[in-house]
């Protein structure tokens, strides 16, 4: 399909590697994506569902131990430690490609290595990167058929151009002991071995679109960021876009497909989807931000996705997704946890054994039927609220971004930061509750600044330098924002209804970007005033209004102790810019 030379000598050397019985090009057809489902079909890899209410969808399962991104085995592997970062795990990069290759070795005998070629971003765009994915997994070839651009297409966009991001993705035995996911940014080469969970393996999203791609926005002058675009349309027809970071299962699907309530829908008030994990951020001609979201699809958590609280994402499953470690029925169905309609009697659970309601552990805990992090993988175009902008070559004009995370203290509601740099402090101050969308102890508060924790590919400190040094470019900058829908109260409930119920905090922020907005003057930046903030048919009480918008001092005190003792791993290379607004932010609070 190609007589690229760089490319072809490299699928030379994973051959002569991995040893596969035989290799196929994925050219993006459909035929041969049917083939691919049949074949996963009778192997078992891959299970039908009922096609009369799932019309082209399947199920896969994955290995138990293999249900989540393995942080602690991923590794950005670069000449020089430092360039990595205290926050990343390192290996240089010969002994990271020795490590691997013992694993990667024959690994495929018996088996097929699928060659997928692919592009993050539409073709022909300038914010577009073409990779090349070798694995021996069909799920892995059906997901990114979905995800990104895929095809012959891609190879002929890129030609005999040297320029592509070098995948190689094997199973192996999928024994954790002999995973690794391998980034050799200097390399534009991506290593994964032993898993086949979504993050580890779907080389296009967190490795290529994040840690590699930040890597080169660094470089190049960009953004490569995990953040949801979206568009908000007011009822003068008017759309903003906003783009925001929440760590990972914080809320980035529900909010991006996120239908207003009644009370502002009648209004005409609309909501346009345009990405739901990553947006490449590149300064335009006009002096504004745009953004693009790279992925052609959604891989989104479905336990909690119901029609309730996120009608769109059900209508966007409903043919043509792949369903990966939720509930299964003996008739073809599935389910998850807070899901639509009743549990089934019985059905087989995410872990392969037989499930019913009611099923509990040892400490009389309730056992799940789907994994927590069971995820659907979808066409973005079968979103029915996908904005027409969503494959722009130019991407979409930011007006706002917007940082948060999952805090059941101390974080407000909504809150505006008081410039770009107090905005990145803030930024790259976030922190938020462990989710089941990385193996780690669920629940505890961790610093992840930007929700880049796990997917900047160099130095954060450096990173944190790049994002102050990039907001001095920018003409018109966007205002950042910080938002927390989690906060809870002392029986444990979460006080913001959430969901649909967001739009009310989205409109206060587009209304402060037009200066339309009251809001009150707090040492952490602009909390919206009594009333600014739609609250009209909200069952609230004053309480809850207030603990929503409180901002108190000794708790912020400690807040700032952590935030330096955080900044410390950083050492020298942490930018001056930070450091002047931690001494600024010490003194308001003084002041107050
Ligand atoms: P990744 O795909 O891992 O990056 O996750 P994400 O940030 O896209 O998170 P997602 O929208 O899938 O939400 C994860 C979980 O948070 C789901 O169980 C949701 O039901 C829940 N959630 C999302 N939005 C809200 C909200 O506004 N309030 C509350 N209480 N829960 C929410
Ligand atoms: C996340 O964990 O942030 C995800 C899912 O979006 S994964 O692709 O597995 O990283
Ligand atoms: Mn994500």
């Amino acid at each position: 399909m190609t007589s690229n030379r760089t490319l072809l000598q490299w699928i030379a050397e994973a051959q002569e590697l991995c040893q596969p019985d035989r290799i196929v090009w994925i050219d993006g057809s459909r035929e041969q994506q049917r083939q691919l489902e049949e074949e996963g079909f009778s192997t078992g890899e891959l299970s039908r569902l009922d096609q009369s209410k799932w019309p082209g969808c399947i199920y896969h399962r994955t290995a138990v131990n293999d249900v989540a991104r393995t942080e602690d085995l991923t590794y950005i592997c670069t000449s020089k430690k430092e360039d990595a970062g205290p926050t990343n795990n390192w290996m240089a990069p010969a002994d990271a490609y020795r490590r691997a290759s013992e694993y990667f070795r024959g690994s495929m005998k018996g088996r097929t290595m699928y060659v997928i070629p692919f592009s993050m971003g539409p073709p022909g765009s300038p914010f577009s990167k073409i990779g090349i994915e070798l694995t021996d997994s069909i799920y892995v070839v059906l997901n990114m058929l979905i995800m990104t651009h895929s095809g012959k297409e891609i190879l002929e966009e890129l030609g005999d151009s040297d320029d592509f991001t070098r995948g190689l993705h094997g199973k192996a035995d999928r024994d954790p002991s002999r995973r690794l996911i391998l980034h050799f940014p200097e390399d534009n080469t991506i290593w994964s071995v032993g898993s086949g969970y979504g993050g580890n393996v779907l080389l296009g999203k967190k490795c290529l679109a994040l840690r590699l791609a930040s890597w080169f926005a660094h470089k190049e002058g960009w953004l490569a960021e995990h953040m949801l675009i979206m568009g908000i349309e007011d009822p003068r027809g008017r759309i903003d876009y906003i783009a925001a970071a929440f760590p990972s299962a914080c809320g980035k699907t529900n909010l991006a497909m996120l239908i207003p309530p009644e009370h502002f829908r009648s209004q005409g008030y609309r909501v346009w989807t345009v990405g739901d994990d990553i947006a490449w951020i590149r300064l335009g001609e006009d002096g504004r931000l745009w953004a693009l979201n790279p992925e052609t699809g959604f891989f989104g958590v479905a336990p909690g996705t119901n029609s309730r609280s996120n009608p769109n994402a059900l209508a966007t499953i409903r043919r043509n997704t792949i369903f990966t470690n939720v509930l299964l029925t003996e008739d073809g169905d599935v389910w998850w946890e807070d899901g639509e309609g009743e549990p089934p009697a019985s059905g087989i659970a995410w872990d392969g054994r037989p499930w019913r309601p009611g099923l509990t552990d040892a400490s009389g805990k309730p056992i799940p039927g789907a994994n927590p992090n069971s995820r659907f993988t979808a066409p973005v175009v079968q979103c029915p609220t996908i904005s027409p902008e969503w494959d722009n070559p130019r991407g979409v004009p930011l007006s706002a971004i917007i940082f948060g995370g999952r805090r059941s203290r101390l974080a407000p509601l909504v809150y505006e930061t008081f410039s770009w740099q107090h905005g990145v402090y803030t930024g790259a101050t976030m922190a938020s509750e462990i989710t089941a969308a990385q193996y780690g102890d669920q629940g505890a508060v961790r610093r992840d600044p930007m929700a880049m924790l796990p997917f900047c590919g160099y130095n954060m400190a450096d990173y944190f330098a790049h994002w102050l040094d990039f907001g001095k470019k920018i003409a018109k900058p966007p205002g950042i924002f910080h938002v927390n829908w989690f906060k809870k109260d002392e029986a444990g409930r979460f006080i913001w209804p959430g969901f649909g119920e967001n739009i009310r905090a989205l409109n206060w922020i587009i209304q402060r970007t037009r200066g339309e907005a009251g809001a009150k003057r707090t040492p952490i930046g602009f909390v919206p005033s009594t009333g600014e903030l739609d609250l009209t048919g909200l069952d609230l009480s004053e309480k809850a209004v207030a603990e929503l918008f409180a901002v108190d001092p000794q708790d912020w005190q400690e807040e700032l102790d952590d935030h330096k003792r955080f900044f410390e791993q950083f050492g020298e290379r942490l930018p001056q810019g930070l450091r002047d607004e931690h001494q600024a932010f010490r003194e308001r609070f003084a002041r107050s």
